[in-house]
């Protein structure tokens, strides 16, 4: 009896190791350099603590103790000092891990991340929860073993902006519901959260010195609903904290000169008539526009780039600038040579949709290129320059595409995006002209004309958000979807233990 009890534990120790070592075959995103180490495995206990020394940031060792007292049930006291049983978190890496990277090493008895920065940091704890078995993302109590498989890893990032965008305009999603896609996003090393804060249909930032904007502005939505569908600036400041304590800068956009109608139903100066307009709660684009011609304009943007960049810590302002449809193209230049220095006097990087780079030379500014053409003369003369280009080709990386014709949610305007659609193309070899080093990154958006909850948030991003992770994260060597498709199908068991309400592609082989 003593025998089969010990075979039978040695049996299920070998499944247990097996099943840890696999973990390190199923990254997402996959590091740059890996080395499995067969013949460790460490196993967390209740002993562990989270150990840092002086020079490391604490940010990023609270998160891990956060998501992991909850599954583990064990105290992880964060201690600084670095002996005996834990996780510890090092200042000073490899230069190769660079600005974002670090170095994840396993030992029996401690796993050890060295950073040379915050975001370094916060990126080897991304990997290292997806060492841990599936369950140490649940929000309850969970049994052992918490095993990670032995393995020395350094890693760094292929493109330094990784993003995502809600557009909480169309429909407004509350600070709650932001949090838990920004949640689900860090998990994936992502590190811009872009918000669109104003279009046609809703206004949802309160700016104190024009108070009509949320008050009417954000009164409505697509379809309809009635509320106060808005944040308070305190409640924007809680959201880009939230943000920054997993790693993430918040970018703010407010549309303009189209995508503006929310505004001009708030304010009649806004209007060239001076007339309010109806509020909109349609999807149709392109048929609003500020009045250029008037000084109160450039006032109302000047307040709004003031009172947004006095609450975002982060270096960038997004101002829009697509589909002006029904702004003449003199009046949109013009328009931008008086918007641009505004955003630069209130000490903010410019980011716009690409059509606002044929206004400008100035080669700080970021065209996002969301176009469904592989060639763009603006955006190429614009790398040509010397711009860097964040790349968002609706027909790759919308989030709001359609998988197929049965998909329920989304649009199909740039087509139907399936898994392996969103993963198969070369963010630095997409775009004529716009080469490798021309690439600052990649954003994955997501309109909302039909999307009203986090269910639905969850079915369009999963699993397309970690696939733009992927893109932006992993080196261009390991490109290929025969191999990249099993380990996105591997993450299945985690999101599932998470309730994330992920799209089952027939393309993945799922977990
Ligand atoms: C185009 S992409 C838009 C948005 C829509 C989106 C829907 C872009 C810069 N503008 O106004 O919501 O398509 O997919």
């Amino acid at each position: 009896a003593a025998t089969s009890t010990r075979e039978a534990a040695s049996t299920s120790e070998a499944a247990a190791s097996r099943k840890a070592a696999t973990s390190l075959q199923e990254l997402v995103p996959h590091p740059a350099q890996l080395q499995p180490r067969p013949d460790i495995t460490f196993t967390l206990t209740p002993n562990a603590k989270i150990q840092l020394t002086s020079d490391t940031p604490r940010k990023p060792a609270e998160l891990l103790a956060g998501i992991l007292r909850k599954s583990t049930g064990f105290p992880l006291p964060i201690t600084t000092g670095v002996q005996g049983e834990g996780i510890v978190l090092l200042a000073g890496a490899d230069p190769r891990t660079g600005q974002e990277g670090y170095q994840l090493d396993v030992t029996p008895n401690q796993v050890v991340i060295r950073a040379n920065t915050t975001a370094g940091h916060f990126n080897g704890i991304a990997t290292l929860r997806q060492l841990l078995p599936p369950k140490a993302e649940a929000k309850t109590k969970q049994p052992g073993p918490w095993q990670v498989p032995g393995a020395s890893i350094l890693d760094h990032p292929r493109y330094h902006h990784r993003g995502t965008m809600l557009d909480v305009s169309r429909h407004f999603f509350t600070p709650d519901q932001v949090k838990r896609y920004m949640d689900q996003a860090a998990a994936f090393k992502i590190n811009y959260f872009h918000l669109h804060l104003s279009d046609d249909q809703g206004w949802r930032l309160e700016i104190k010195s024009w108070p009509d904007l949320t008050k009417i502005g954000g009164s409505t939505e697509v379809g309809g609903r009635k509320g106060r569908l808005y944040y308070t600036q305190d409640q924007y400041r809680d959201l880009v904290a939230y943000a920054a304590n997993r790693g993430i800068t918040v970018i703010p956009e407010f549309d303009m000169p189209g995508h503006t109608n929310a505004a001009q139903a708030s304010y009649a100066e806004l209007n060239c008539d001076g007339r309010k307009r109806p509020l909109y709660t349609g999807t149709e684009v392109g048929f609003s526009s500020l009045c250029i011609s008037k000084e109160i304009t450039y006032k109302f943007i000047e307040d709004v780039v003031r009172e947004v960049s006095a609450i975002t810590p982060g270096p960038y302002f997004h101002i829009g600038g697509d589909e002006a449809l029904s702004t003449p193209d003199a009046d949109y230049v013009k328009f931008m040579n008086r918007v641009l220095p505004i955003v630069k006097k209130y000490g903010k990087t410019t980011i716009g949709w690409h059509e606002f780079i044929k206004t400008t030379k100035d080669t700080a500014v970021i065209p996002q290129f969301w176009g469904t053409t592989t060639s763009n003369a603006d955006v190429a003369a614009a790398a040509q320059r010397g711009n860097k280009v964040l790349m968002s080709p609706a027909n790759r990386i919308y989030l709001d595409m359609k998988y197929n014709k049965d998909t329920k949610l989304g649009l199909n305007w740039a087509g139907y995006v399936e898994v392996k659609d969103a993963y198969s193309w070369n963010p630095g070899a997409y775009l004529t002209g716009v080469s490798e080093a021309s690439v600052r990154g990649v954003e994955a958006p997501l309109w909302t004309e039909t999307i009203r909850t986090s269910a639905d948030i969850e079915q369009m991003a999963f699993p397309r958000l970690p696939v733009a992770a992927e893109l932006g994260w992993a080196p261009a060597s390991v490109h290929s979807w025969d191999r990249f498709a099993p380990r996105l199908g591997a993450q299945a068991p985690r999101w599932k233990i998470q309730g994330i309400n992920y799209y089952a592609s027939p393309q993945v082989p799922w977990k």
